[in-house]
């Protein structure tokens, strides 16, 4: 529907549209026009009204600049191999199609926005156009499936410094996949692994971080829950900057996993963690178990003492503090 009203102002451009010509052509009430045109001002296009003229397209959300990006990917493994789109339903599926077709280790794909971005277990990723980073990665590690949970925390690493060295913020990982400014959530991270005769073929990691999404264009459910880089920053940022700081953050992080293994990565997750040594609850197949996050594996599995003293490995599954709800 949106797409016909846009159709509508591309057919004029520079021109006002009347919101009756555009209820005519779309065969809705006036009324739904001006909630679809507020709907996309939400996405970052911008309108004119004038009284008697009706509506101006003035603005386009804003876009990923290829020329802005490429430069900041070179010397590592990611800028060989980058397809930026406007909008995809998920960088996660373009991810596996290009493994399917043979892409390799380094193979990035970016959109401006996704129509269906998820999470975890089926979880929606709110993805307006042009105001956060929705990118996805192949990985080919060469590790054993056991180890695969070490990458969710790596990649956290990686994120966490650079958004801190980015804007500065005092941006802390909760485990095992978010990153946290302030309490709530500006990035998520999915990390799905691709099996082939049992053994780890690739990972597909995934990177959501809502970057100039201002406070009200939340959905309201978010709103509690979740923030922004332009929040925090208090002025827009540069996504291109800030992919490119974390390419160069994770490319490093990278090769010191495969050289010297998990250790010093781990050391690096706990200092950045707002999760360790606190009080949590966890969901588990088993039912939720409260107690202290006392440390992780050398999988990268989260160690939670329950109250009666019995020890859990989380390799998985949804962390709160005790006195929060948790995300549905
Ligand atoms: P998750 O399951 O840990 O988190 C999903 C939850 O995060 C949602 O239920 C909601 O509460 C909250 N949330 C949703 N959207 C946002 C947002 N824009 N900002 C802050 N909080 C939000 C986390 O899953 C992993 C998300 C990965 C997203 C990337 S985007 C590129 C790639 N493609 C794709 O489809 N997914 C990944």
């Amino acid at each position: 529907m949106n797409d016909t009203l846009l159709a509508c102002f591309q057919a004029a451009p520079g021109e006002y549209v009347s919101g009756e010509k555009l209820s005519r052509e779309l065969g809705i009430s006036r009324t739904a026009v001006w909630k679809r045109i507020r709907r996309l001002e939400e996405s970052g296009y911008r309108f004119e009204s004038v009284p008697r003229l009706g509506y101006k397209l003035i603005g386009y959300p804003d876009r990923l600049r290829p020329e802005e990006l490429l430069p900041r990917l070179a010397g590592t493994r990611f800028g060989a191999s980058v397809k930026l789109y406007d909008s995809l339903e998920s960088t996660q599926n373009a991810a596996y199609e290009a493994l399917v077709h043979g892409a390799g280790e380094g193979a990035l794909i970016v959109a401006d926005a996704q129509t269906s971005g998820r999470g975890r277990l089926g979880r929606h990723w709110f993805s307006p156009p042009g105001k956060g980073i929705y990118m996805s990665f192949l990985l080919q590690p060469n590790v054993p499936l056991a180890r695969a949970p070490q990458m969710t925390l790596l990649l956290s690493v990686a994120m966490c410094r650079a958004i801190r060295r980015s804007i500065g913020a005092d941006a802390t990982i909760k485990w095992p996949n978010d990153i946290l400014i302030g309490g709530r959530k500006v990035c998520g991270i999915l990390v799905e692994t691709i099996l082939e005769a049992d053994a780890v073929k690739a990972m597909i990691a995934g990177i959501g971080v809502s970057a100039n999404v201002g406070r009200d264009e939340f959905p309201e459910a978010l709103r509690p829950i979740a923030t922004s880089l332009m929040e925090a920053a208090g002025a827009r940022v540069s996504r291109e900057a800030v992919i490119g700081e974390f390419f160069e953050q994770f490319e490093a992080l990278y090769e010191l996993y495969r050289s010297d293994g998990f250790e010093p990565v781990k050391t690096l997750w706990e200092a950045l963690s707002s999760t360790l040594h606190g009080r949590v609850r966890v969901n588990t197949p088993q039912g939720v178990a409260e107690g202290v996050a006392e440390g992780i594996t050398t999988e990268g599995a989260l160690l939670v003492r329950d109250d009666a003293g019995v020890v859990h490995t989380m390799y998985s599954g949804d962390l709160s503090a005790p006195a929060v709800s948790l995300p549905t």
